[in-house]
């Protein structure tokens, strides 16, 4: 396509005048001492006078947008402004309509220092598309991010559900995932401590279908009519408008400490499952019980569970702080950097299947959102696998305009009668409409079945699709190849039939009435560290409420999950006396048998793959220490960043330049899974002067990670206190052997035996 005639007086200066426009005031008078800030445009001619030749000839090319190549030219326009302009073979910028633009740096005026004119219809559509860019956030999960992939089947599971994507071994569905946080804003921080979103849309070849679950397998209240109380009282205080993305509030654990349902969900959300170290290493969960149907007619119950082939693996608190300053996008970053290097992270979707029988005999409500049923008790079976293999296009498309609706279901798919379900089910589609504008929301690619479809639903805003006929009802008489579609008794969704008997009435079932029996079970579930994690978090959040009575309201629910965990808890928030224990609804079972799967270190990565190791560095560091580190950690499919005095790197020994990934400084040692201090004789002297060195070994000594060193180290640990604490978990790496068994302890995770304090 020939480049569009740049219309228009303009001037070229190639880069060497500098012209300094004479500012007028509007009626023309000479501005004394105001330069091109004063925000005019001078009335200015070209220069291109007393150029050679072939300049003049290349800034006659250039003035008709192309260079004598061809290809995209700038030049600088009498304000000295930048135009690069499209050339013969690059895109030409047009409007919305497709009309090219000839000049998108200036609006158009008359005169060069004169008023904008109204008829300057590419100025005014540009604003006004700008104007419109928001759209409202959710008013949960707020925060997201999102990834495309695939769900592959392992084996038919004809004899339990009709569901299409199950029906044939090795099938592959189009999915896409949504992670997210629930109770900050589009631009708060990835390492809050919060339950995080996990919801998948799988385009399955007969819809839709919306798994949308969390990291977490229960939930804080369990009737649907008590979200909107829950919600307000986490987010932000109305009259103040913070704490952003903080539970760490007097509003939260108010409501809470009044709403004992929530104190198993508590025990997790207080736990190190709140601030996972990546998105791809934490589980799934469906939470409700749904229901698999097959062919014919029978039904099983079905809990969903995600599990990460990564393992599980968490943060520490201390370190999610500092991660949330160092880099607030870390889970984003994280989730990107894998899938575009090729390191696809994975799940198992498993499945625990269970009957009326075992619903009946069991210990608590399947239909209650706050009790999980062990995996113990009904064993977890893996049917399939997820893989993300490739990141949005365009966030704002995709990952800001999913709608995951829990109706979303297929054939051989149903609901129960959890109430949290059922009131979700008209949430979801609601507030899409809110969000998206428009019910054609479903037209959004990113929404849009994959599989036909057809409705006989027309109009409203923003319809993009175009029918054609007649037709827009049935039952109708008119001929086949015009009547349109039809119902379809054979393969449609048909719900499974339940007798529904029972009085109208508001009503919370007594079987739901057992509100600490599985707190307590979870908290016993747990490793030693483990606990003192999650003891560590309430003292912090409730250090940061300030009503005394609330404070002790908690403690006095706790005193029911476990009294050494009320106690600890009670003298460590300075309580005079522990108070009396709340009297429960029901007398808790405190028998319950722990289960190992609620611990995430008893279910931890077996290797270092997709992990990052930190390496400090500074000039004459030992290249072959930094090779062994190397080939060592790439071979295990370990990230390895570099991290020196100045970004551009260091050079090595033997010469060699060795780029850095982050300045010291930005790349502090809480980014990392395990550090390495790789440092020389000079090098020792430079860092142990230097805060940000000493930080990044203090803290990666206090958050137990593995530290890799070399002898000159030694300067720096003695320097930070830290020579005489060395223990097991640092590894001199100076040869080939201490690569390796750095690697070794690095699949270990973090070296607890440290202690937490320094
Ligand atoms: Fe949600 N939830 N929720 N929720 N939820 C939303 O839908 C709601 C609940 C979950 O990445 C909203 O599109 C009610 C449990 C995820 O786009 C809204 C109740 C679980 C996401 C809504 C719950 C979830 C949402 C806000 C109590 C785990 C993010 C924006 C009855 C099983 C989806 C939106 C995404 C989002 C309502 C409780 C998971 C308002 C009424 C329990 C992962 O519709």
């Amino acid at each position: 396509m020939e480049p569009p005639e740049i219309p228009g007086r303009f001037t070229v200066c190639l880069g060497h005048a500098i012209v300094r426009p004479q500012l007028r005031t509007g009626s023309g008078q000479k501005v004394p001492g105001r330069g091109v800030r004063g925000g005019l445009a001078g009335r200015v001619t070209g220069y291109i006078g007393g150029m050679s030749a072939k300049k003049k000839s290349a800034a006659k090319a250039i003035r008709r947008g192309v260079t004598p190549s061809g290809e995209v030219g700038e030049h600088v326009g009498s304000g000295g402004e930048l135009h690069q302009v499209a050339g013969r073979a690059g895109t030409i910028l047009t409007t919305q309509q497709g009309v090219p633009v000839a000049d998108d740096q200036n609006t158009l005026r008359v005169g060069d220092r004169g008023p904008a004119v109204l008829e300057d219809f590419h100025f005014r559509e540009k604003i006004f598309h700008f104007d419109h860019e928001r759209i409202p956030e959710r008013v949960v999960h707020a925060r997201g991010y999102g990834a495309h992939g695939y769900f592959e089947n392992y084996a038919s599971l004809a004899d339990i559900t009709r569901a299409d994507i199950f029906q044939r071994a090795g099938e592959r569905t189009a999915a896409f995932v949504r992670f997210s946080t629930v109770a900050g804003s589009k631009g708060s921080s990835d390492l809050a401590r919060d339950v995080r979103g996990f919801a998948v849309k799988l385009y399955t070849k007969e819809g839709n279908w919306d798994i949308v679950g969390n990291n977490m397998p229960v939930f804080f209240i369990q009737d649907a009519i008590k979200f909107p109380d829950f919600v307000h009282s986490v987010k932000p205080e109305p009259d103040r408008d913070f704490p952003q993305a903080q539970s760490a509030h007097d509003n939260f654990w108010d409501f809470v400490s009044l709403v004992p349902e929530s104190t198993h969900m508590l025990m997790w959300v207080m736990s190190d499952r709140a601030i996972p170290r990546s998105l791809r290493f934490m589980e799934g969960f469906g939470v409700h019980s749904f229901r698999f149907v097959n062919a014919a007619g029978d039904s099983q119950y079905v809990k969903f569970h995600w599990k990460p082939a990564q393992g599980l693996q968490s943060v520490m608190w201390d370190e999610a702080v500092k991660i949330n300053g160092a880099d607030p996008d870390f889970h984003r970053r994280d989730l990107w950097d894998s899938i575009q290097a090729g390191a696809f992270p994975s799940w198992e979707l498993a499945v625990q299947l269970f009957d009326d029988a075992f619903a009946d005999a069991f210990d608590f409500d399947i239909l209650d959102p706050t009790k999980i049923i062990p995996e113990e008790l009904v064993p977890v079976r893996p049917i399939g696998r997820l893989v993300l293999d490739r990141t949005v296009d365009n966030f704002f498309a995709e990952t800001e305009q999913v709608a995951f609706c829990t109706q979303n279901i297929v054939p051989g798919v149903d609901f129960t009668n959890d109430p949290l379900l059922q009131g979700r089910n008209f949430s979801y589609l609601d507030t899409q409409l809110k969000r998206l504008g428009s019910p054609n929301f479903t037209h959004l690619p990113i929404n849009a079945p994959k599989c036909p479809f057809a409705t006989l639903q027309q109009d409203g805003h923003m319809t993009t699709v175009n029918p054609v006929g007649r037709v827009n009802y049935e039952p109708n008489s008119w001929p086949a190849d015009q009547r349109g579609p039809r119902e379809d008794p054979a393969r449609g969704f048909a719900s499974f039939a339940v007798a529904e008997t029972g009085d109208k009435r508001r009503v919370r079932p007594s079987s739901f009435a057992d509100h600490y029996s599985q707190a307590a079970q979870f908290f016993h579930s747990q490793l030693p560290v483990e606990q003192q994690h999650i003891i560590d978090a309430f003292v912090f959040e409730l250090s940061k409420v300030e009503r005394p009575d609330i404070r002790e309201r908690v403690v006095a629910n706790l005193r029911n999950v476990d009294e050494d965990l009320a106690e600890t808890i009670g003298a460590r928030l300075g309580l005079a006396a522990i108070p009396a224990a709340s009297p429960p609804a029901v007398t808790p079972i405190t028998d319950l048998a722990p289960s190992e799967a609620l611990s995430i270190l008893a279910n931890g990565p077996t290797s270092f793959a997709g992990r990052k190791i930190g390496v400090l560095v500074t000039d004459n560091a030992s290249a072959a220490a930094w090779n062994n580190i190397r080939r060592t950690f790439t071979t295990e499919h370990a990230n390895i960043e570099v991290i020196a005095p100045t970004i551009t790197g260091v050079t090595l020994d033997n010469g060699t330049l060795l780029p850095a990934n982050q300045m010291l400084g930005g790349g502090p040692s809480v980014l990392y899974d395990a550090v390495v201090i790789l440092d020389s004789t000079d090098g020792a002297t430079l860092l142990s002067a230097h805060p940000a060195a000493k930080d990044f070994v203090t803290d990666a000594h206090a958050h137990c990670k593995v530290i890799g060193y070399v002898p000159a180290a030694q300067q720096l640990f003695e320097a930070t206190g830290l020579a005489p604490l060395l223990d097991a978990g640092y590894i001199d790496v100076t040869g080939r052997a201490g690569a390796k068994a750095m690697l070794e302890a690095c699949r270990q995770g973090r070296y607890w035996d440290r202690g937490e304090k320094p």
